[in-house]
C-alpha cells in the first residue's frame, strides 16, 4: 500500500486566502465563517501542509492599526512555531481595495501608482520578516473593459517603470528576494495586461534586472486561455524562470473556478506533476485553489488533503509510467536515431548548408511511417486508471 502522506520535502504550500476562502461569489455571501489567519495555520499543520503564503491584508486588514498589526502578527509567529510551518512566499493585495478599481501599477492615476509601490514596499518588508524568499504578483486589476481609457503601451511601461523600481529596493535593503510573475488573461479586469506566462517571459527580458525576476504560472489561468499548461511551464522551466507555481484545476472557457488540484483534467494534471518530478523542480508546490462552496471547515481540510494527495498519486504514477517496460521500448523506438543526420545539426557554417542542400530524402517513405501514439497515449490512459501494474 503506497503511502500518501505528505512530507516536508514535497513542499506543498497554501495561501491564507486559499482555506481562509469563505465561499463568496458574485451571487452569494460567505458560507463558512472567518477563521484568524493564526486559526488557518493550525488547520493546515493539521492536513500535513509544509508551508503558508500571505498577501499582506490576508494578514493584516488595510485598517489595522500598528498595536492590532503586532498582535496578530505574535498570534501568527506562535501559530508558526507550533506547527512548524514555514513561509515560503507573499504577495501583496493590490485589487480588492476600491483604491484599485482601475489598476495599481497601471493606474491612470499617479496617487494610486505611488500608493501602489508604498503598499508593496511595505508588504515586502512583512513578507521578508516571516522569511518569504519569493515574491508574487498578480495584476489582477491592472487591465481594461474599455481600451479608450488606457494605452496599452503606457500600461507596459508603467508595470516596468514599478517592476524596476521595486527590484532596486529589494537590492538596497539587501533582501534575499525573487520575485514570480503571475499572467491571467481576464477577471476581474475585462482584460489583464500581460495576459499568459509567454506575455510575461518576454516583458521580464525588458527589465533592468531579469535575473531577479520569473514566472509563476497557475494552471487555471493559462487553462481559461485554451493553452496546454505545461508546455508554458516547460518553457518557462527551460529560461530558468520557473520561480513559483500555482496548482488548481479549471475547465476551459469558464470563470476562474480554482478548484482542487487534478479535479478535473487528471492527464493534463499527470503530465504536469511528471514534468515537475522528472526535471526536479524544487520550489514550492502551492495549491492555489479553494474547496466547494458547499463545505464547512471539515471539506475545506478534504479539500486541501485532496490536493496533496492527487500530487503525491500522480507522482507515483509517473515513477510507474517511467519504469514501464512497454512505455519505454515505445519511446526508443519513437525516438530511434541512427545519427545519420547529425553532420547537420547544431550551429551554421556555409559547408553544412550546402551539403544538406544535397541531401536526397525519401519524403514519402518518411510521411508513411506510422507513429504509434495511439498505442502509447492507452498505455498512458491504462496507467492512469490504474490497470497496468
Ligand atoms: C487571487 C488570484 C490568484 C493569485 C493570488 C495572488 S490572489 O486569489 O486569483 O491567482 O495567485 O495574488
Ligand atoms: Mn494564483
Ligand atoms: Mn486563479
Amino acid at each position: 500500500m503506497s503511502d500518501y502522506t505528505p512530507k516536508p520535502q514535497n513542499k506543498f504550500t497554501f495561501g491564507l486566502w486559499t482555506v481562509g476562502n469563505r465561499g463568496v461569489d458574485p451571487f452569494g455571501s460567505a458560507v463558512r465563517e472567518h477563521k484568524s489567519p493564526a486559526e488557518l495555520v493550525r488547520l493546515l499543520g493539521e492536513v500535513g501542509a509544509y508551508g503558508v503564503n500571505f498577501h499582506d491584508n490576508d494578514l493584516i486588514p488595510i485598517d489595522a492599526t500598528p498595536s492590532e498589526a503586532e498582535a496578530i502578527k505574535r498570534e501568527f509567529r506562535k501559530a508558526l512555531s507550533d506547527t512548524g510551518l514555514v513561509v515560503p512566499m507573499a504577495t501583496t493585495n493590490l485589487f480588492s481595495d476600491p483604491v484599485f478599481k482601475d489598476g495599481a501599477f497601471t493606474s491612470n492615476d499617479s496617487k494610486v501608482r505611488a500608493y501602489a509601490l508604498q503598499k508593496t514596499m511595505n508588504a515586502i518588508d512583512l513578507g521578508v520578516e516571516f522569511g518569504a524568499k519569493t515574491y508574487v504578483f498578480w495584476g489582477g486589476r491592472e487591465g481594461t473593459e474599455t481600451d479608450s481609457s488606457k494605452s496599452a503601451v503606457k500600461s507596459i511601461e508603467r508595470s516596468r517603470e514599478a517592476m524596476n523600481f521595486l527590484c532596486e529596493y529589494v537590492i538596497d535593503k539587501k533582501y534575499d528576494l525573487k520575485f514570480a510573475l503571475e499572467a491571467k488573461p481576464n477577471e476581474p479586469r475585462g482584460d489583464i495586461y500581460n495576459p499568459t506566462t509567454g506575455h510575461m517571459l518576454a516583458f521580464i527580458a525588458t527589465l533592468d534586472h531579469p535575473e531577479m525576476v520569473g514566472v509563476n504560472p497557475e494552471v487555471a489561468h493559462e487553462h481559461m486561455a485554451g493553452i496546454n499548461f505545461m508546455h508554458g511551464v516547460a518553457q518557462a522551466w527551460e529560461a530558468g524562470k520557473l520561480f513559483h507555481i500555482d496548482l488548481n484545476d479549471q475547465y476551459p472557457g469558464r470563470y476562474d473556478q480554482d478548484l482542487r488540484f487534478g479535479s478535473r483534467d487528471i492527464k493534463a494534471a499527470f503530465y504536469l506533476v511528471k514534468f515537475l518530478e522528472d526535471v526536479k523542480y524544487d520550489g514550492s508546490r502551492h495549491f492555489d485553489a479553494h474547496s466547494y462552496r458547499t463545505e464547512d471547515y471539515e471539506g475545506v481540510k478534504d479539500f486541501a488533503r485532496g490536493c496533496m494527495r492527487t500530487y503525491m498519486i500522480l507522482k507515483e504514477k509517473a515513477g510507474q509510467f517511467n519504469a514501464d517496460q512497454e512505455v519505454q521500448s515505445l519511446l526508443a523506438e519513437i525516438n530511434a536515431d541512427d545519427g545519420s543526420m547529425n553532420q547537420y545539426f547544431g550551429k551554421y557554417d556555409a559547408k553544412k548548408a550546402s551539403g544538406l542542400k544535397e541531401q536526397s530524402f525519401d519524403r514519402v517513405a518518411l510521411g508513411k511511417r506510422g507513429l504509434r501514439y495511439e498505442r502509447l497515449d492507452q498505455l498512458t490512459i491504462d496507467i492512469l486508471l490504474g490497470i497496468r501494474k
